[in-house]
């Protein structure tokens, strides 16, 4: 076995929508057959996958009787059994039919918001009984074109009761389920509520049981408005919130692309796996590593695979690489004399006799202003780490 085959304890993990994805665009039709739900798992079992993860309607086709999703759903839990996938998140689609082009939660006629929470509630049961202890919540509809047709106030409390109801369902049914907002900040609406992690982070304080939610960063969407994918991560890391996480790669100033793990910006993606490993101070984060990505339109399914192989190699390069650098004597000394523990009493709970210490203290601030710190040499050094030309 190779280093870099992927095993269960990596907890890769791959939606149906994402190795399925057959090569649509607004400009183009699909350049690649819909497989089945089966075949996908199978495939992804192949590429050494640890879960598989969906929307409602990737498995049951919109609008399928009772008795058909009961026989699509058994011959699924068979493939999973066969193949040995888990089913770790799921979600629902509230953007594909016509009738979400106002948003879905959030839409102004309550119609549509009362489909939107019974589509939910279905495909809520749906992911239970398939294992999901994760469940997402994408608001890819809920946005606008034109601000005129609600005040923005309205679609957040739109979005709050409705969340509310469904998380007041998970207990009243006892599920041991969380749910995770993901953010994005435009596509397909013009603006998307709630456009960042950070939006989301606050917008969780608001809710009726915020112990029960958190959040699912994506690389694409954070790098779309511009930001650290890091900063969002590492903020929802602090605040306990990191439910879930979309991994993929995307360039500033594009459409959401989508593409193959650490394809772009692999800074980023080094850092995001730094932090998501604790190669710095030692704390893994547990959850699902989810690619939420597809391969390039130009790929037929040997392709697809080779995209879904790539992002998984990708992130145990990097783990490798992170590891090596945060081993490095060199970049342990540099980070070491940035810091020291002098005065840190001082700093942190406030006290009349603190304040008097603080004052007290003597501050070469010039000095403080002349000192070089060495960032230079430390980002050279990780650029080296990234590409191989250190730490073995
Ligand atoms: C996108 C989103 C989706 C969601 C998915 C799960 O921009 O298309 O990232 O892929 O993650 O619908 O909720
Ligand atoms: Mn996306
Ligand atoms: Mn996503």
């Amino acid at each position: 076995m190779d280093r870099l085959d992927p095993t269960p304890d990596d907890r890769f993990t791959f939606g149906l929508w994402t190795v399925g994805n057959p090569g649509r665009d607004p400009f183009g039709e699909a350049v690649r057959p819909v497989s089945r739900p089966v075949d996908l798992v199978a495939g992804l079992a192949r590429v050494g996958a640890w879960g598989v993860n969906l929307h409602d309607n990737d498995l049951v086709p919109f609008g399928a009787s009772a008795s058909e999703r009961d026989a699509i759903v058994r011959e699924f839990k068979q493939a999973l059994a066969e193949h040995g996938l888990v089913v770790p998140m799921a979600t629902t689609n509230l953007f594909s039919h016509p009738a979400f082009k106002d948003g879905a939660f959030t839409a102004n006629d309550p119609a549509v918001r009362a489909f939107a929470l019974r589509k939910t509630l279905d495909a809520i049961d749906l992911g239970v009984e398939l294992g999901a202890s994760t469940y997402v919540f994408w608001g890819g509809r809920e946005g606008c074109e034109t601000d005129a047709c609600r005040d923005p106030r309205e679609a957040l409390a739109r979005f709050r009761d409705a969340l509310d109801f469904l998380c007041d369902y998970v207990r009243e049914q006892g599920y041991e389920l969380r749910f995770a907002l993901e953010a994005k900040p435009n596509e397909p609406r013009g603006d998307i509520y709630l456009a960042t992690t950070g939006h989301m982070l606050h917008f969780i304080t608001t809710l009726a049981h915020p112990e029960m939610v958190g959040v699912n960063p994506e690389v694409a969407h954070e790098t779309m408005a511009g930001l650290s994918f890091v900063h969002g991560v590492a903020q929802a890391l602090d605040a306990g919130k990191l439910f879930h996480i979309d991994l993929n790669a995307q360039r500033i100033g594009r459409y959401d692309q989508d593409l193959r793990f650490g394809s772009e910006d692999l800074r980023q993606a080094f850092l995001t796996v730094r932090l998501l490993e604790g190669t710095l101070d030692g704390q893994r984060w547990e959850g699902s590593r989810h690619f939420d990505a597809h391969a390039y339109r130009s790929e037929d399914m040997n392709g697809v695979w080779d995209f879904a192989r790539g992002c998984m190699r990708t992130y145990k390069l990097l783990a490798e690489r992170a590891r090596a650098f945060d081993a490095d004597p060199e970049v342990r000394e540099l980070l070491a004399a940035t810091r020291s523990d002098a005065h840190t009493d001082l700093l942190r709970e406030h006290s009349a006799e603190k304040v008097a210490a603080l004052r007290a203290l003597t501050i070469d601030v010039d000095a403080l202003g002349a000192q070089g710190l060495g960032y230079e040499r430390l980002d050279q050094i990780m650029v080296e780490h990234i590409l191989g030309a250190r730490g073995g």
